[in-house]
């Protein structure tokens, strides 16, 4: 039996299973359905001793997910034009072997790198996850092409590699208790969640008496609800700011000369950047101020503050590297927790990498093949399948297969994405619902809801636990799961290795691969595992406190502010304010004056949940914009809006606040795109608006975007 308990509720008796969602959201937290007369009665949530994994509304909604009356419940094919979603239903048989035929002949025809295939976090769990069961699955066929350019966190993973030599570069929350300051850059963990016990954490903090302050362009909810100060900053212009910090402390003394001296390399270089030394501008608060429109004195103020009251968490979102050279801010980020001495510390943060936080443990999922594929950029997908690629020559795309990814919805240019799947010959998606995406498929199979097998949740950004996932209900006869689809088309296609291990045997092997997990017995029984650990865990603490043993394993040993990989990237070597295409001083602000941001929403996970009505109506889907601005347009709170550029345009609400800065206006991302007959999009999708270009070292710059917002006449 699985992890459950009864209780008495009433009169009846509920069993009570364990699950977590597997959603590509910063949470993973404990649901504990209540299942009466084979059927969900209600999802509640409790805090495990010693874990914060409270689950948030979204979990506990998972029950109008898996019984929504839009989920599909048979292979849909495509009978109108592409995106207009005209499909009729076919038996499982027929889209299969549909599928199996077309992959064969575009094999025979033009060769395995004509199958492309896209994959994100649609399910995160450790069996079934989206990105492994499709990539064991091309991997077997031979060298495909996919794509290359995490959305989520490529700058920081990149900053990361050259800085510190491993993307492992977070601590555990625990530390935020011993910080004398915690500065929040660019990060809303009270919505965007970032580890279920971040907010417990920081609200201790609070309620110590620990300074917290949050630097970002609008005045968050965490920076509203926490935060002692709202340092504003434009969007993408973080790295000047954080330079001018770097500045001040170099000018007051404030800096750690022992770490410089001992454990980085290339300060020298840094410093007489910093200093005007090597250009003849110094970089200074007064040179800052007019970039990114941050104070003087706050930008002093920062400065002294993480510097001084040591130890400080400096903890960066990933947002502000989501930008046009977002890799910059995690490099500069990351330069001052080292200078300052604030790195592999308890109560110091590292800052500027992709936050995982490395147990010493793996990520158990399902083997994938060791093939090299070809490799495009995620943003420059769209020019490859037009054929106009700018960079390099891509195979030509004939055959697309989309698993656990609504493309065109996340992807930017999303009008530049409709013409490009267009262009595609056949497009295959497995999905739950009808998503924008979808609309686009040739074939829709559709997929299971986590609730519907056996498996174990993992921390998104690693973490002291696991959850099994237990099976809470039979999956609808005319599903099923990513690894059943690719296991027939597999043997229809004679390939007779994809899968022979049972979905019940495989977290099994999984459990027994790391002697730190519990058997899987074990862990039905007990439903969570939470892994011994003496003390908090603090990245690079072995580096710090044993340089000799433990050098960072990058070329030189030591954190590179000066680095030899970004330079032969062709990208400047020491953290360098580049000003950026559609940022403020682009001569573009002339017809697009605003510089729109999308932040994550606290109702959706990317886009799932959008088409959850009672969650969607507790978000805020509106347009956030500046007092000012909207005076200067005569617009007034509530009013329709149309937001637009070169790209696309939009119809939505405005919300006028002074909790965003004049010139920048923000608006959750994952919404569904809902195009009129004009292609103006009423479903508040950001992505009909950015630019599918890349940063120099593969950042997603979705926060990098101008667009002019007037009012609508008439709705
Ligand atoms: N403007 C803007 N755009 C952004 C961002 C932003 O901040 N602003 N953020 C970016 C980021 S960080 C990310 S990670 C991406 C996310 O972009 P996507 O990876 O597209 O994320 P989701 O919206 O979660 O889409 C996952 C899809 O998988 C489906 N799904 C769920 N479970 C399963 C399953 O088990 N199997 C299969 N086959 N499908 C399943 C869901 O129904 C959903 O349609 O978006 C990026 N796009
Ligand atoms: N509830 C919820 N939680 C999630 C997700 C979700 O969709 N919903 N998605 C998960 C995923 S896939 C990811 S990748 C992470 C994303 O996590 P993050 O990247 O941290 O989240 P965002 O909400 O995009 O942005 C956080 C803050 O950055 C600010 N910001 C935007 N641009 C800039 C900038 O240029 N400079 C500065 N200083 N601030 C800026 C925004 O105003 C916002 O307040 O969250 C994860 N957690
Ligand atoms: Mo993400």
């Amino acid at each position: 039996m699985h992890s459950m308990q009864t209780k008495t509720n009433g009169r009846r008796d509920d069993q009570i299973v364990t699950t977590t969602c597997s959603y590509d959201c910063g949470g993973r937290c404990l649901l504990k359905v209540h299942i009466r007369d084979e059927k969900i009665a209600h999802i509640s949530t409790e805090n495990r001793k010693g874990l914060n994994i409270q689950a948030c509304p979204r979990g506990l909604a998972q029950k109008s997910v898996v019984s929504h009356p839009d989920r599909l419940m048979q292979p849909l094919k495509r009978i109108g034009a592409r995106g207009n979603g005209d499909f009729k239903p076919i038996s499982w048989n027929e889209a299969l072997e549909t599928i199996a035929e077309k992959i064969r002949h575009t094999i025979v025809q033009f060769g395995t790198e004509s199958l492309y295939f896209v994959t994100n976090t649609g399910s995160m769990a450790a069996l079934h996850n989206t990105p492994t069961v499709t990539q064991r699955f091309f991997g077997l066929l031979g060298k495909c092409t996919t794509t290359w350019g995490d959305p989520s966190c490529e700058g920081a993973l990149q900053s990361a590699l050259a800085t510190f030599g491993t993307a492992a570069t977070g601590s555990t929350r625990d530390n935020l208790l011993s910080s004398k300051s915690i500065i929040l850059w660019g990060w809303n963990p009270l919505e965007t969640r970032f580890g279920p016990d971040t907010i417990p954490y920081l609200a201790r903090a609070k309620k110590a008496g620990i300074r917290i302050v949050c630097v970002d362009p609008r005045q968050n909810p965490t920076c509203h609800a926490l935060a002692d100060e709202w340092i504003p900053v434009k969007p993408g212009t973080d790295t000047a700011l954080l330079i001018a910090m770097a500045y001040v402390m170099i000018e007051e003394d404030l800096l750690d000369g022992r770490y410089i001296e001992r454990y980085t390399h290339g300060f020298e270089k840094f410093h007489d950047y910093v200093t005007g030394a090597t250009d003849g501008v110094p970089k200074s608060p007064d040179w800052a101020h007019p970039i990114c429109g941050t104070p003087v004195e706050s930008i002093v103020n920062l400065a002294r503050d993480y510097a001084e009251n040591k130890p400080a968490s400096l903890i960066a979102g990933w947002a502000p590297g989501r930008t046009a050279f977002g890799e910059q801010f995690h490099r500069a980020v990351s330069t001052l927790s080292a200078i300052t001495g604030n790195m592999g510390i308890e109560g110091g943060y590292t800052a500027g990498g992709p936050d995982t936080v490395d147990m010493g443990f793996i990520d158990a999922t399902l083997p994938v093949p060791d093939t090299r594929h070809h490799e495009l950029h995620f943003t420059g997908l769209y020019d490859a399948l037009l054929g106009q690629t700018a960079q390099a020559k891509h195979p030509e795309c004939k055959l697309l297969y989309i698993v656990g990814c609504n493309l065109l919805n996340q992807n930017l240019n999303l009008n530049k994405g409709k013409q490009a799947l267009m262009q595609v010959d056949f497009v295959v998606t497995h999905e739950l619902f009808l998503t924008p995406t979808a609309r686009y498929a040739d074939i829709v199979l559709p997929v299971k809801h986590f609730f519907e097998g056996e498996d174990i949740g993992q921390p998104f950004i690693g973490g002291p636990y696991c959850i099994n996932m237990s099976k809470i209900l039979d999956a609808p006869p005319g599903v099923k799961s990513d690894l059943e689809i690719f296991s027939e088309i597999a043997q229809r296609m004679g390939i007779d290795n994809y899968n022979d291990v049972s979905d019940e045997e495989w977290p099994r092997t999984f459990l027994d691969s790391e002697s730190a997990f519990p058997n899987l017995e074990t862990l039905r029984s007990a439903g969570t595992h939470e892994f011994e650990m003496e003390r908090a865990h603090v990245a690079f603490r072995e580096q710090i406190e044993n340089p000799d043993k433990y050098p960072f394993p990058t070329p030189s040993g030591k954190v590179e502010i000066f680095s030899q990989r970004f330079a032969e990237m062709n990208i400047p070597a020491i953290p360098t304010y580049l000003p950026s295409w559609e940022g403020p001083k682009d001569p573009l602000v002339q017809k697009f004056p605003i510089q729109l941001v999308s932040p994550h929403s606290k109702v959706r996970a990317n886009s799932q949940f959008d088409n959850i009505e009672p969650l969607k109506k507790r978000g805020n889907d509106n347009l956030w914009m500046n007092a000012a601005d909207a005076h200067q347009r005569n617009i007034q709170d509530g009013d329709a809006v149309q937001v637009f550029n070169q790209r696309g345009r939009m119809r939505t609400t405005a919300s006028v606040t002074r909790r965003i800065m004049p010139g920048v206006a923000s608006i959750d991302q994952g919404q569904w795109y809902a195009p009129d007959d004009r292609g103006i999009d009423s479903g508040g999708c950001a992505n009909v608006l950015t630019t599918d270009k890349m940063s120099p070292a593969g950042a997603f710059p979705c926060n990098t975007c101008l667009v002019q917002i007037e009012k609508c006449s008439a709705m």
